[in-house]
Order: structure tokens, then sequence, then C-alpha cells
């Protein structure tokens, strides 16, 4: 943590979140190329704004994957234990684990998320359709390690992360992130998850560039989450949304490009932007904003093997299938 952030930690007593924040946005906006790390932009405006991404035409990624755990999921059901708990990392909407929960015998559900309200609400909602369920919400970056609430400990654990999320991390961050859940899980433990495999560019490109602009709403969101959180002057009419597919790292990537020379203040930090004017598209400043890998196309049990390389103590076990934009839900077993 910097000098500012750690002034601001003591200007607001304990809120380690927003100095958390803080550190890394005037960290992030301190390199080049710019960035912003994706775990920042689902505040509650956020999650409901990516909820509107959901279903829009464009974005096949969750209708893909719902189809595959409404064909699958009841061959998911017959390798979960009965009486698991089942962890979810990352929970928005409460669509895809309904499936698992509908089809399972679950001894308790873990959302985990970091977007505290927006959990709270989604639980809210689950207990009253599932009246039987315990469910135990725990508001954390589901990145770094975290407790498992204590009625679940006797359990056998199962984790779920789908939603190709762990294409945001850089490989190495997902190695370590499946490391990381392995360890929070337990030796034993089973973890579906779900990611996106390659496809062609137009569809990748519309996807993340949908007409009705509800994408640059959410990529806009977190500068006026730092405006509202930490003080900042973003102007959000100098700066315009655009995903590009970055063909040779098999990604889409997501920008925040100004349009004009501007500075702008964030905690006593200046951050300079340099205008657009330029013979290549993309030598603006851009503020890279998430980034999405796409999993080459391979037999899914290949994906499976390359995914954990051995060093994140996950082996895949279970492979579940695609849908008709592919994508692949594979079970892995914890040793
Ligand atoms: C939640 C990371 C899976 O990359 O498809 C989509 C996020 N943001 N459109 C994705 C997202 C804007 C989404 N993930």
């Amino acid at each position: 943590m910097n000098v500012h952030a750690s002034a601001l930690a003591k200007a607001h007593p304990v809120d380690e979140a927003i100095s958390a924040f803080a550190g890394d946005v005037i960290g992030d906006l301190a390199r080049h190329p710019k960035r912003l790390s994706p775990k920042y932009f689902y505040d509650a405006r956020g999650s409901e704004l990516f909820e509107q991404i959901t279903v829009l035409p464009e974005y096949y990624p969750t209708r893909t994957e719902l189809s595959i755990l409404r064909d699958r999921g009841g061959e998911i059901a017959t390798i979960i234990p009965h009486g698991a708990a089942l962890v979810e990392f990352g929970a928005g909407a409460t669509t895809k684990v309904r499936l698992l929960l509908e089809r399972c015998e679950f001894g308790g559900y873990v959302p985990v998320d970091i977007s505290g309200d927006f959990l709270n609400a989604q639980a809210d909602g689950l207990r009253k359709d599932f009246p039987g369920l315990d469910v135990y919400p725990v508001a954390a970056d589901f990145t770094a390690p975290f407790a498992l609430p204590e009625p679940i400990a006797g359990m056998a654990k199962v984790g779920f992360f789908p939603g190709s999320t762990l294409g945001n991390f850089e490989p190495h961050e997902a190695s370590a992130f499946l490391r990381s859940a392995r360890d929070i899980l337990g030796e034993g433990a089973q973890m579906v998850i779900g990611v996106d495999l390659e496809k062609d560019e137009r569809t990748l490109y519309d996807a993340y560039n949908d007409a009705a602009g509800v994408t640059a709403r959410f990529n806009l969101n977190v500068l006026e989450r730092i405006n509202r959180e930490l003080g900042g002057n973003f102007d959000l009419s100098g700066f315009l949304h655009r995903s590009i597919y970055n063909r040779d790292r098999h990604r889409i990537e997501m920008h925040l490009i100004s349009r004009k020379a501007q500075s702008v203040r964030v905690l006593g930090h200046t951050f300079s932007f340099r205008p657009g004017e330029s013979i290549h598209r993309f030598t603006r400043w851009r503020l890279r904003t998430e980034t999405g890998r796409r999993f080459r196309p391979i037999p899914p049990s290949h994906l499976g093997a390359r995914l954990v390389t051995g060093r994140s103590g996950l082996a895949a076990r279970h492979d579940r299938g695609r849908g008709r934009n592919p994508m692949v839900e594979d079970a892995f077993c914890a040793q």
C-alpha cells in the first residue's frame, strides 16, 4: 500500500476494502500502459450492469453455459457427494448455480463475492426458493485466501467457478488461483469450472461491443466509482469504450480510450492522458480494463490438463461437454 492509500485508511478507520481499491487504482493508473483490475468493476451498479450484459443478444457465454449445465447438470450431479458444501467463487446472478442446486443434494451453499450488498440480496432470493438450503454468503476477494464458514467445516467441498472468469487471469495468476482454491477447499474437493473456447472473431467482437452500449456503460461505471469512492474527477464523456480481439494473445481486451488530452486527479495524484490522434488505431492512451483469455479448442481432457499444469494440485477428472458456441464445463478433483 502506498502513502496515500494508508493516509486514506486512517481517515476512514478500518475501511480496508476502500484502501485496497485506492492503492490499486493509484498504482495501476501510474503504469504504462494504464490498467484497472477487473475485480473493481463489480460494485453494486457494476454487478447490475453485468447482469444486463448476460441477457444481451450478442453475449453468448451465459446462455451457452446455462445450456451446458441444463443438458449435462445431471451428470455433474452424479459425481458430487451427497451433503457436500458448494462454494461459488465470484457469485453474481444465481441462475447458473440454481441448475446445480436443483439437481444435487447440498449441505450448504457458500457464495463468495467482493460485492457484499449484491451478494446478500441474491442469498435472500435463494433462501426463499430453496427453503431447505443453508446459505452462508462470504463477502471477500476470492483471488486471496479466505476462511470458509464454520458450519460447513465437516462437509465435503465442491468449488464452482463458471463464466470463464478463469480467462480473466494471466496464465500464472490462473495457476495461483487454482492452487489457492485447492487450499481453501481442501484435499479431495471437487471443482467445476467453465471456460470459453476460441471462436470466430466476429462473435467475440460483438459480444463485447454490444449495440445497446451496455458493456460501455459497465466499463465507464468504474470511472464513476473512482469519482464517488476516491474523490476522483474523471469526466466520463472524455472516454470511450472499445473491445478488441487480440489474436496473438487469444484474448478480448476492453479499453477505455481517452478522447482528448486531459488530466485526472485521484487522491492527490494527477494522471495525464494524451489525445488520440495517431496513425495507428491503438496508439491512443488506453486504459486496459478487463481481459478475457480464450482457451484453444482442444479436447476438453487436454484442456483440463493444460489449465492445471500439475502445479495447482487439481487434476482433471471429468469433461462435461460443449455448447453451440463452444465453451466447456470441466470437473476437477483436488489431490
Ligand atoms: C465475468 C469475466 C466472464 O469477460 O465475459 C463481459 C465480464 N465484462 N462483458 C467476460 C464482462 C463485460 C465477463 N466475465
